[in-house]
């Protein structure tokens, strides 16, 4: 039963989009098929395997199979009756060598397929062009790090665009900043694992913006103009408060935590132009205090500053959890790094519950308050969120993600009530995939795959059918319970 029974049934309106999403290297397999280039995520898993959360040797060589599997992948988002599927295009696939002086025509066959057969049915694609899987040419270069990556990736975004602009209309320059310059740079989390905080992650930081921005003014000059598509970028936003909210000391450290995990990439394009003020003179304070001769957070020229501003249509968000904020009893983290530049620490309650994944647990109304914090610091943006999901293990009685993705969509619901322009909502994950460092051990999928069977079978969880009846209906019936679990398509 609903605890939100007494108030009036309310609707997404008929133009929001529900789907659900993957990221090529977490599905599509087939790492070194059909002239594919090697990833820095390929070079991760076989070259670092020590690296990995999971310590299985697992890889997403295979993954889900996508690559060989369409028919099923179509099949199953068809069945869901999604109004969107969101996925991502793999560079090294694309473009072997990194450049385009290769173009890989294999590549734009199998995208070129899955993209017609989601439009035959009346289905909106919505192209992320970056997913984490750099390739690995382009690492030896110094990846994130190195300037020259704008320019770059821009290269990469006019292929995709020559190819696909013609059919695609909602576009995803680059999935997850802090995770990618964070996590991957600045930590081992995630490849190319370099560690070196609050050195790589902030040069990072600038880069990926600046690549952003090049590859929306190129969309909008040259090929808007002829399609009318829109573009944005997805941001990772955990929900973040003081521990403590009459204290000083936390509020600080809860702003500039969230500066340094969020502001730094949003503000550039969404804020005021160039990195968040208080951040950034708090590395340089710091930075100054280290016998460094500038700030390790590089500056924006203004001409950077202007270039980057507005280069957007709107905003994705990817929204798990949160945490709380506090500057008291702080760990000894490493000098120099991020985290230091931050000062603070994230405390999370047991009572949440837990799930597979130990960055996330279920923090109430998280959604909700993430949603509002960003229509009022960005007003008048439209927002989707473009990932959000529960991570369980196998088993297809899943009702930990049922009543997460419930609770979600009414906190969606809700924000949409009280003024946010959220225009879609994308589940995590369409199946089961490659969770990066964590293997195959965290399941996010709405369909079930069997990694142990060549041929990856997929069995629907309860929640691809309770998910299927809420786009259906466009509401959340709270007593629906399917009485079996098998999808068809309608
Ligand atoms: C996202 N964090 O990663 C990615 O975009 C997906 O590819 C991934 O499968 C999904 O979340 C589930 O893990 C994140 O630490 C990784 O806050 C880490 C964080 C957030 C997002």
């Amino acid at each position: 039963a609903s605890p939100w029974k007494e108030e009036p049934v309310k609707k997404f309106p008929e133009d929001f989009l529900f789907g659900a999403g993957s990221a090529a290297y977490q599905v599509e397999g087939a790492w070194d098929e059909d002239g594919k280039g090697e990833s820095i995520w390929d070079d991760f898993m076989h070259n670092k395997p020590w690296l990995m959360i999971a310590q299985d040797g697992s890889s997403g060589d295979v993954a889900s199979d996508s690559y060989h599997n369409l028919e099923r992948d179509i099949q199953i988002i068809r069945e869901l009756g999604l109004d969107s599927y969101r996925f991502s295009i793999s560079w090294p696939r694309l473009l072997p060598s990194g450049f385009p002086d290769q173009v890989n025509e294999a590549a734009i066959q199998y995208y070129n397929n899955l993209i017609n057969e989601l439009l035959k049915h009346n289905i909106e694609p919505i192209v992320t062009i970056y997913h984490w899987d750099l390739p690995k040419s382009l690492q030896d270069l110094g990846g994130w790090t190195n300037p020259n990556i704008a320019q770059w990736y821009e290269d990469y975004a006019r292929i995709v665009f020559d190819n696909f602009s013609n059919r695609v209309k909602l576009w995803l320059t680059i999935n997850e900043p802090n995770e990618i310059c964070y996590l991957g740079y600045g930590h081992v989390l995630e490849a190319p694992a370099l560690n070196a905080s609050g050195i790589a992650d902030y040069l990072c930081a600038k880069n990926l913006v600046i690549a952003h921005a090049r590859a929306y003014r190129l969309y909008t000059s040259q090929y808007k103009p002829l399609h009318g598509g829109r573009v944005g970028i997805v941001f990772s936003a955990n929900w973040h408060v003081p521990l403590n909210p009459d204290s000083e000391a936390d509020k600080l450290a809860d702003t500039l935590h969230f500066q340094a995990k969020f502001g730094i990439y949003a503000n550039p394009i969404f804020g005021y132009g160039g990195f968040p003020k208080e951040y950034s003179e708090r590395v340089a304070e710091k930075s100054a205090a280290q016998g460094f001769p500038r700030s390790r957070l590089p500056e924006f020229s203004e001409e950077e500053k202007q270039f980057v501003l507005g280069s957007y249509d709107f905003m994705g968000v990817n929204h798990y959890t949160g945490q709380l904020v506090t500057a008291e009893n702080v760990p000894e983290y490493a000098v120099p790094s991020l985290l230091d530049d931050t000062g603070a620490d994230l405390i999370t309650l047991d009572e949440w519950k837990q799930s597979t994944s130990p960055w996330i647990k279920w923090m109430p109304n998280s959604l909700y308050n993430q949603l509002l914090e960003l229509g009022s610091l960005y007003p008048g943006v439209d927002f989707y969120i473009t990932e959000n999901g529960w991570s369980g293990s196998t088993g297809l009685v899943d009702d930990d993600r049922v009543d997460y993705l419930r609770s979600c969509l009414q906190q969606c619901l809700d924000a949409v009530a009280d003024g946010v322009r959220l225009k879609g909502y994308y589940t995590w994950s369409l199946m089961d995939s490659f969770e990066w460092a964590f293997g195959y051990g965290a399941r996010f999928g709405l369909y079930e795959i069997d990694f142990e069977d060549p041929k990856r079978p997929h069995t629907p969880r309860k929640s691809a059918l309770v998910y299927k009846h809420i786009i259906k209906t466009r509401a959340i019936d709270y007593d629906y319970a399917p009485d079996s679990l098998v999808m068809t398509i309608d």
